[in-house]
């Protein structure tokens, strides 16, 4: 019987309340209800209720009519408001009956228990560290699985025939605020700088949410590992705190100091002082698709994660060298006569926008979509590297301003087409400038929703039209 079918039986007919039927609510629903599960589903848009109609095992039905209190608990997505800006109608709700809420993360942890979990958290660089974990255990021969806030939920990954060994897991907080019980055997933290904060009201309760990932859970210490970079003065108090409880066995992890005990990158050179001894790893500069401070971040944390789940370092650096980088992150589109185009779509806020302008000069920046309340502060410390900045989507006008401020030179695009066009235009126009040859670069630090579906969907675009340029 599959594990599901074992959990459903638990259950003893009590119906599960999916709400949010989105990539994890759908998985969710496919899964329970093919194992023989009750369902009850919700979502705020009817169209997506819709789809499931004549669905064996599944209903729909006006839920502020419904007592609570007959579920088994609420499965909540990600995306839905849990405590702020203020909590869902569905969510005082189920705390009003005492119903339990949690996410696919959760429920899928309860299913699967054997399946050993690598979590990865952080504000930047969750998707390029859970990949290259993932990366490095399959080379090495491990069986792993990927999943999570990188777009594949859980319950649409295919672990019933070939149980992997690992489960890697891009974990955002929204999931961790589901997840009442479980706790990765390894919890990574790389970075946390403001965001998120419509949804946690501030950088405390942001910091807290990221923190339970390296509480003990149900684990006992002797299989629990956490790996703290502790570069910002957040994850530095997490670092310290964890440090004085002592639950898991802790690495510190740092790319801005030296460590006597744990794992540093110096001058891009990465080192391991962990055994009582200073190891020299590996110079992470010659890696092809792990450039810049912000991947020497990354990779000094995924190098802690492998070696805690067991892997040589010779597996790792192998790892390192064959890792093929991602999409929409300060990926290299095209050069054309040596200038290049670079699709850093991923870069939703300003502190990841911030490490695509410190690796490049002479830049025709296309930044805007929908405006983070962090807006683009920061940044202005760029200018120096920045030739002329192009403003896409309904922020226009407020960066428009934030430009003004500083006496920055912009042109109001609106759309991205409009955006390379003018970019490709100059960029081509002003080659032969001192500071090189240049890059236009996508890196909107603002959310691609008010133009497109996802970040996906407008570094695609963005692909489409570059690659269609002349020469
Ligand atoms: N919905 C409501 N009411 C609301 C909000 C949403 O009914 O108030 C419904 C929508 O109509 C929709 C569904 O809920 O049908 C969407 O749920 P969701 O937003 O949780 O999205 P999913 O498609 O289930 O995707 C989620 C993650 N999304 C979020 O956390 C917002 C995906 O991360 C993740 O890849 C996926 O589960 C699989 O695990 C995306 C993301 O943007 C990439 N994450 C944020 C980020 O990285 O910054 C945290
Ligand atoms: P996440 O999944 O946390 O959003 P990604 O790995 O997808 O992170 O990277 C998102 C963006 O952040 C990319 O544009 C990349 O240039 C930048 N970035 C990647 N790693 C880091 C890091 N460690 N610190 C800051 N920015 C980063």
């Amino acid at each position: 019987m599959s594990k599901v079918k074992s959990f459903v039986k638990t259950l003893s007919d009590k119906p599960v309340l999916v709400y949010g039927l989105g990539k994890s609510g759908n998985a969710c629903v496919n899964a329970l209800s093919k194992a023989g599960a009750n369902i009850v589903i919700g979502d705020d848009e009817f169209d997506n209720i819709n789809k499931f109609s004549g669905r064996k095992n599944v209903s729909a039905l006006d839920l502020y009519s419904q007592d609570f209190g007959k579920f088994a608990f609420l499965l909540l997505s990600p995306g839905i408001p849990l405590t702020h800006p203020e909590p869902h109608d569905v969510v005082k709700k189920a705390k009003e009956a005492g119903l339990e809420i949690i996410c696919d993360i959760e429920l899928f942890s309860r299913i699967y228990p054997d399946i050993k979990t690598i979590g990865i958290t952080g504000t930047n660089g969750k998707s390029t560290t859970s990949a290259l974990v993932v990366h490095i255990l399959k080379q090495s021969g491990e069986r792993a699985v990927l999943g999570g806030n990188i777009g594949t939920a859980v319950f649409d990954i295919e672990v019933e025939k070939d149980m992997p060994e690992w489960l890697v897991l891009e974990i955002s907080s929204f999931q961790i605020d589901l997840c009442p019980v479980f706790r990765p055997d390894i919890a990574v933290i790389i970075n946390i700088t403001p965001d998120h904060l419509d949804r946690h009201g501030n950088m405390e309760h942001y910091t807290d949410v990221k923190e339970r990932l390296i509480e003990l859970g149900s684990l006992n210490s002797d299989d629990a590992y956490a790996i703290i970079c502790s570069d910002d003065e957040y994850t530095l108090r997490i670092y310290e705190r964890a440090k004085d409880i002592n639950l898991r066995e802790i690495t510190e992890v740092s790319t801005k100091k030296r460590l006597d005990n744990g794992v540093y990158v110096k001058d891009a050179i990465l080192l391991d002082t962990t055994d009582g001894e200073v190891k020299t790893i590996v110079d992470l500069s010659k890696f092809p698709s792990l450039k810049g401070q912000h991947n020497y971040q990354n990779s000094a944390c995924a190098y802690a994660a492998a070696k805690n789940a067991g892997i040589e370092t010779a597996d790792i650096l192998e790892g390192f060298e064959s890792f093929p980088g991602l999409n929409h992150r300060q990926f290299l589109v095209r050069t054309i006569n040596g200038v290049g185009y670079i699709n850093d779509s991923k870069a939703t806020n300003a502190a990841s926008a911030a490490m695509a302008l410190g690796a490049q000069n002479n830049v025709y920046w296309i930044v805007g979509g929908r405006k983070k309340k962090t807006g683009l502060d920061g940044l202005e410390g760029f200018f120096p590297q920045i030739k002329h900045a192009f403003l896409i989507g309904e922020s226009t006008e407020d960066l428009a301003d934030w430009f003004d401020k500083y006496g920055m030179e912009y042109t109001r695009c609106f759309t991205l087409e409009n955006a390379v066009v003018k970019a490709h235009n100059m960029a081509q126009g002003n080659r032969g400038q001192p500071g090189g040859t240049g890059v236009v670069l996508l890196s909107p630090a603002c959310a691609s929703f008010d133009q497109y579906d996802s970040f996906e969907h407008r570094g695609n675009h963005f692909t489409e039209i570059v690659n269609a340029l002349d020469e």
